[in-house]
């Protein structure tokens, strides 16, 4: 029966001590408001019949005849409701104190969310990212906080599902009934790659857990080791890419304000074939913008300018971490295929051109 209605109810596979008696609720609910549907779909249609007005009715009403049995029902079908909803409670209730109340004997470990992945520490001092190893049939409390926003920790085949908070701890517990890997879901909406912040709890049987502690992910059994690498191959996609990320770094130094990405002249030269153009120094000479050139530009712009535009663009120098700088590389080297016009400063829409300087020009 258990079985049955599972897969009729989409559910996955019950593997914690107490997703059998969580499913149980959802059924009996489920069944319930089913039956009841169904009763008063039945009901609805054979009045519709039963009490459809014929032509010879059409001077004789019913009603009135019917007061004193209507509110007998009416009476039992109220107390009916309440009973239910109080049973409803009451198993509900119980469920959520279970689930709230760690056995004595946990196995503690420390759960991180950030933007998008979930990391794992262990009171002895391991940690991992994406792959929770755990003991099965032992009961394991997770103790979780968020780096930044607001994620959830959810695994379907344990029924457990909670928030993870900024600045805030909150905790969940399971005990995995058997060996096997689990999939852990974000189901709170956290942002770009929510969808990705994805792993796995692998529950492993006592005796390999052992082995795992002493030997490392390379002396698990091949199941584990199949998903720990399919939770790292999902991990590496949810990663943001170097150039986005740059693109992120970019924005919230205001660089955009000057530079554009698509090839069009505004304040600053644009940044689109930028990479290992050729570009003419207002001092004289040229220089070949690569990765020197570029951080020179960030960090001294004064003293490489690009010949025709204004000393307007301020230091860097302590302003910006270097993984932004290396972020902003990688963007300015992932659009350099895409065409720019003659390098010229923006003349601000004024008419006639005004005093644009010929500027450098790709190779
Ligand atoms: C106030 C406008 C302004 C801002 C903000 C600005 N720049 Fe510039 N940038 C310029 C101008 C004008 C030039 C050309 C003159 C020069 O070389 O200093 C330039 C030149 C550059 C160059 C050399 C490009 C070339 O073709 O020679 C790079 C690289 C650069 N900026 C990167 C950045 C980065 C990265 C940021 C943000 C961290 C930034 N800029 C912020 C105006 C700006
Ligand atoms: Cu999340």
């Amino acid at each position: 029966m258990n079985e049955l209605l599972r897969r009729i109810l989409f559910l996955p596979d019950q593997r914690s001590s107490l997703a059998r008696e969580i499913d149980g609720l959802h059924y009996l609910v489920v069944s319930i408001t089913m039956g009841g549907a169904v009763l008063i779909t039945l009901i609805g249609g054979y009045f519709l019949i039963r009490y459809r007005r014929r032509l010879q009715d059409t001077a004789r009403p019913h009603a009135g005849t019917l007061a004193r049995p209507a509110l007998a029902l009416e009476t039992v079908a109220l107390v009916g409701l309440g009973t239910l909803f109080l049973a409803f409670w009451n198993v509900g209730t119980r469920q959520f104190i279970d689930l709230r109340t760690p056995p004595e004997d946990t196995l503690d470990v420390y759960v991180t969310g950030k933007q998008w992945m979930w990391k794992f520490a262990y009171p002895e001092g391991e940690s991992m990212i994406s792959v929770l190893y755990v003991p099965a049939r032992r009961p394991i409390r997770l103790i979780m906080t968020s780096r930044d926003v607001i994620h959830s920790f959810f695994v379907p085949a344990f029924r457990i599902k909670q928030d993870v908070l900024p600045g805030r701890y909150t905790t969940a517990w399971f005990e995995a009934t058997e060996p096997g890997a689990y999939p852990i879901l974000c189901t709170e909406y956290c942002g770009t790659s929510h969808s990705e912040m994805r792993g796995q709890v692998i529950a492993l049987d006592p005796a390999d857990y052992e082995r795992w502690l002493a030997g490392g992910a390379a002396s698990t059994p091949a199941f584990a080791q199949e998903a720990a690498a399919q939770a790292e191959r999902e991990r590496a996609e949810a990663e943001p890419t170097m150039p986005s990320r740059g693109e992120r770094a970019a924005a919230r130094h205001n660089c955009l304000r000057c530079h554009t990405l698509d090839g069009t002249p505004h304040i600053g030269p644009t940044w689109a074939g930028l990479y290992r153009a050729v570009v003419p120094l207002e001092a004289g000479g040229e220089r070949i913008a690569d990765e020197a050139y570029i951080t020179e530009s960030i960090m001294d712009p004064l003293a490489v300018m690009h010949r025709g535009f204004q000393p307007v663009m301020p230091s860097y120098l302590g302003q910006i971490t270097p993984p932004d700088v290396a972020a902003i590389i990688e963007l300015i080297k992932s659009i350099r295929d895409v065409p720019r016009g003659p390098v010229v400063p923006w003349d601000g829409g004024a008419t006639g051109g005004g005093a644009a300087a010929p500027g450098g020009t790709t190779p």
